[in-house]
């Protein structure tokens, strides 16, 4: 087997889901080698196991696929299993390695951030859990990427990755496999599709938006060919290398068709969106956008609808900037709830030690146990499930879920492309003027505790520092500063902005109005406009 000689590139450090970089710095020779054989070092137990292998389509997703079985060949892999085509959304991916009892899995991916050769690129190593590699592992992976001299490649043809079916590179076996089929099996396990089904042959509509990124063959055989929804609910089904030019990120902007199509007067029952990978969801109902966190509490306390999780759930987590209203359910239903750093890593151990069966993110992220990443089609079908059983609107169960728990008002400011050394000025000025902001009034808020997070897993005892600075309100509102960990120009400063309201009389506020004064402190505490220069944030959500 070959051995090629090569030196160490700076900044190959997986951020909060792997390593994300611009397609022109993959693209530079031995780059993602580098990366890849940092991995296979790292990571012994791959040498004479099964490994899983796929993408979201983008742009150099089928070139990455033939130089990493190239060097999986070299490296001792004793078979690949790869998505037709090289595709393979991330929920997709989890659930082969869990079945299978891979030793670990490669995704090619940068989730929502665009795709093309002027977009991003990235690569996630998933372990035997099926779930993002603990920080243990990248970090390992990162120290070895900085010293490392070569790697190892085998000679081969590139394999044809169109053809389903059982090929050889030297030794290692590669089975090329349907994307689809044992990932809409296990949802199909779930949930009651006979319930589903019903419900839309009897007129129930709905419309779910792939935005040419991976989700469309998932979307199309689950939603369409095995629940009866009429062909085309499924737009933009499609993958393409650059996402037909837009912005696989299901949000107001970019999926601005949906948002439009849900609020017009002749809107579906039901909208959907995932993002490039398929792991985020967004859901609508006719003339309403669910939050992403509310979703995650709506999911908790009608989690018991669905077929898999009729018996109840152990516990729900969420990430420590994610509303609080999921906690406000498992309080009720006497289940714990836990506070992780932002990331699905760090559900991992939570979810294999079966102290949670549920879990989310802000970030339009919900999932649970059945696989180890956030999965968008789980939750749409958990949605319609919960709808069939209930056979009320989108507006109503969210209404009812309000009157009966409060309503967590939320959202999240973006301020992207800031100067990186600002950014970590900004943060660290934050940081050291928290002591000082106890006790301090902002109009009728005040503060009663503020810290930088650490995340102590319960699990597996280890300590994960920085997560966020948390300014918290007597009134229980709360304020999160963040720095991104997946954008690839400068730095992301994220605002998390969050108020409850229990008061019957005021659970229907525009959530800008509801926040004015906590929008108002956070930035007399951060000064980001003042000092990026930026008049308002480049992303509300
Ligand atoms: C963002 C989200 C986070 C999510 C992560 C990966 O991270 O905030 O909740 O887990 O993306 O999602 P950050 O560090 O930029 O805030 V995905 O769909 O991009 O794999
Ligand atoms: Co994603």
């Amino acid at each position: 087997m070959p051995h090629i000689a090569s030196t160490p590139f700076d900044g190959q450090k997986p951020g909060t889901s792997g390593l994300r970089k611009q397609v022109k710095i993959f693209t530079q020779t031995h780059y993602l080698e580098n990366f890849v054989q940092s991995l296979f070092d790292s990571v012994p137990e791959l040498s004479g196991g099964l490994l899983v292998i796929g993408g979201d389509g983008r742009f150099y997703n089928d070139s990455a696929i033939q130089i990493i079985l190239r060097m999986a060949a070299a490296n001792g892999v004793a078979k690949c299993l790869v998505g037709q085509n090289g595709l393979l959304s991330t929920p997709a991916a989890s659930c082969l390695i869990r079945k299978y009892g891979a030793q670990g899995g490669l995704i090619l991916s940068a989730s929502h951030n665009p795709g093309g050769p002027d977009g991003d690129f990235g690569i996630k190593f998933n372990g035997a859990n099926g779930g993002p590699a603990p920080e243990r592992v990248t970090n390992a992976i990162y120290a070895r990427s900085q010293i490392i001299t070569g790697y190892d490649i085998a000679n081969a043809a590139n394999i044809e990755l169109g053809q389903i079916g059982h090929t050889q590179i030297g030794d290692m076996a590669v089975q090329i496999i349907d994307p689809v089929r044992d990932y809409a099996d296990l949802l199909e396990s779930l949930f009651d599709f006979g319930k589903i089904r019903a419900m839309i042959a009897n007129g129930f509509t709905l419309t779910f938006d792939a935005m040419h990124a991976v989700t469309g063959p998932y979307a199309k055989e689950i939603l369409q060919s095995r629940l009866g929804a009429p062909i085309g609910s499924v737009k933009n089904a499609t993958p393409l290398p650059d996402f037909g030019g837009g912005h696989p990120d299901p949000n107001r902007v970019y999926a601005k068709e949906l948002f439009e199509t849900m609020f017009s007067k002749d809107a579906p029952d039901f909208g959907a969106a995932s993002d490039g990978d398929g792991d985020r969801n967004i859901v609508l109902g006719k003339g309403v956008a669910i939050a992403p966190s509310d979703s995650l509490a709506i999911i908790t306390a009608n989690a018991h609808l669905a077929p898999a999780y009729q018996d109840g759930i152990s516990g729900v987590a969420r990430s420590m900037p994610t509303s609080r209203a999921a906690d406000v359910v498992a309080k009720a239903l006497g289940v714990p709830a836990f506070e992780t750093p932002t990331g699905w890593k760090f559900f991992g151990n939570l979810l294999d030690s079966g102290q949670i069966t549920i879990c989310g993110e802000e970030s339009a992220g919900t999932g649970s146990s059945h696989v180890r990443e956030k999965d968008g089609l789980w939750a749409v079908l958990m949605w319609l499930n919960i709808l069939a059983q209930r056979g009320q609107s989108m507006a109503e169960i969210q209404a009812q879920h309000f009157t009966k728990y409060g309503r967590h008002y939320y959202c999240r400011h973006d301020y992207e492309a800031i100067d990186s050394t600002l950014a970590a000025q900004i943060m660290a000025d934050i940081d050291a003027a928290l002591p000082r902001l106890i006790g301090r009034a902002f109009d009728d808020e005040i503060v009663s505790a503020a810290d930088n997070f650490t995340y102590h897993d319960p699990v597996d005892g280890s300590s994960s520092d920085n997560q966020g600075l948390r300014i918290l309100f007597k009134s229980g509102s709360r304020i999160v500063f963040r720095l991104s960990g997946t954008g690839t120009v400068g730095a992301t400063l994220r605002i998390y902005l969050e108020r409850y309201e229990a008061d019957k009389t005021l659970l229907g506020l525009n959530t800008d109005k509801a926040l004015t004064t906590l929008i108002e402190a956070a930035e007399i505490i951060c000064q980001v406009k003042a000092r990026s220069g930026k008049s308002k944030p480049d992303m509300i959500t």
